[in-house]
């Protein structure tokens, strides 16, 4: 943690300028500052949400006067025209600085993930459920893994029914949909869905359909004693990067126009929802993913003169999501589970044989939770 050591008042109280030891200085606005004030009128003492609203701040509020306590590693500010003083600590503002380089148009991801392909996943994150279940410190780190690849496995699951539920209990809630808590997927007759067949089924994000779309989805093993139904994940981030390499024209088609995704079942349930298949942010990151061939429905949201070009771009985009040099490949064996980002990493399975058996659970949960449990598990 770098140190502050000396500040000014600049723009006559507009602003502060916070010299560190290390590293450029940082400026923070007296709007902001006086925003973010941390002292218990402006948030609850009990839950430390805001009091405040925005039309309560002045228009003209600044800066009167500002000390800086080396010592007691913090700043006071006086404000005007409330005279209101409020501390903050070196360590709150240097984790909230915002004064950074601004962000040019590059697409970008958050700094916390890191892309792979074959080649690159060298390990996959692996945990054992006892541990995951028994120590934090394994299931923090495993976590932290399972958000940084968007994919990680579980070894050691009970091989029983609804099992698949209590692993996503280690980090979130599951989200309930038309297809249950949990849902089989093996192979039937007259299927409302072809993940309930023995067909294959390319590499995909669930529920395209459904808005919001689940963002993890977890998939565990049962029963298996089948030829094939080879499991496969693929890094979406990455197959989108590796097109805009290729040909940004193809990139930007697939990020500015929507796609359109349906699932009709059999009985109550006609889902619809309208998608970019490359999500980016207004600020240009990359954030989703959504691709699944199955439910592609007419896609209407392009140009007449753009369609044929968006059509090379959908191509081309799923020649690299099929690509082997791309894809992470591995049998789920019975107590084996595998967990995805469902907003990132699109998951596959060969086909299999209709003689023996294959009964896979699976269950969809949020990244809310499992943010929110890296993140209280850090604090420990
Ligand atoms: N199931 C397994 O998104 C999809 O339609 C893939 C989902 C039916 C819940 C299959
Ligand atoms: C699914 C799916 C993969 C498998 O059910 O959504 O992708 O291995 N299944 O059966
Ligand atoms: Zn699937």
């Amino acid at each position: 943690m770098s140190l502050f050591t000396s500040l000014k008042v600049i723009n006559s109280g507009k602003a502060i300028l916070l010299y560190r030891k290390y590293g450029a200085p940082l400026r923070y606005h007296s709007t902001w500052l006086r925003d973010n004030a941390l002292d218990s009128k402006t948030r609850d003492k009990n839950n430390g949400q805001r009091l405040i609203s925005i039309s309560d701040i002045p228009v003209n509020i600044c800066i009167k006067s500002a000390s800086i306590d080396v010592r007691d590693k913090s700043i006071t500010l006086k404000f005007l025209p409330d005279k209101k003083e409020v501390k903050f600590s070196f360590k709150w503002l240097e984790v909230n600085a915002y004064d950074k380089k601004s962000n040019n148009s590059e697409i970008w991801i958050n700094s916390n993930l890191k892309v792979w392909s074959n080649a690159t996943m060298k390990n996959v994150p692996v945990i054992n459920y006892k541990n995951a279940k028994s120590n934090k410190k394994l299931l923090l780190k495993w976590l932290k893994s399972l958000h940084r690849y968007g994919f990680a496995k579980m070894t050691g699951c009970e091989k029983k029914s609804g099992t698949v539920t209590k692993i996503a209990k280690l980090f979130g809630y599951v989200r309930e949909t038309n297809y249950g808590k949990w849902f089989d997927v093996k192979s039937k007759t007259n299927a409302v869905n072809l993940a309930y067949t023995n067909l294959g089924l390319q590499a995909h994000t669930d529920n395209p359909y459904r808005d919001p779309v689940p963002t993890i989805q977890i998939l565990h093993c049962i029963k298996k004693s089948t030829k094939g139904g080879d499991s496969k994940v693929v890094d979406g981030f990455n197959a989108a990067l590796k097109l805009k390499k290729k040909n940004k024209k193809y990139f930007n088609l697939l990020s500015k126009y929507c796609s359109r995704f349906e699932f009709k079942g059999k009985k109550n349930v006609h889902l619809k929802s309208r998608f970019p298949m490359i999500g980016l942010a207004p600020d240009n990151e990359l954030i989703s993913i959504h691709f699944n061939n199955r439910s592609v429905a007419p896609i209407v949201d392009v140009p007449y003169k753009e369609m044929l070009n968006y059509y090379k771009a959908y191509r081309k985009f799923s020649d690299i999501i099929n690509k082997p040099t791309m894809a992470v490949n591995f049998k789920l064996n019975p107590g084996d589970c595998f967990i995805v980002d469902n907003t990132r990493v699109l998951h596959a399975r060969t086909p299999y044989r209709a003689k023996g058996s294959r009964w896979l659970q699976g269950c969809y949960a949020d990244k809310d939770g499992l943010l929110s449990k890296i993140s209280t598990l850090s604090k420990i």
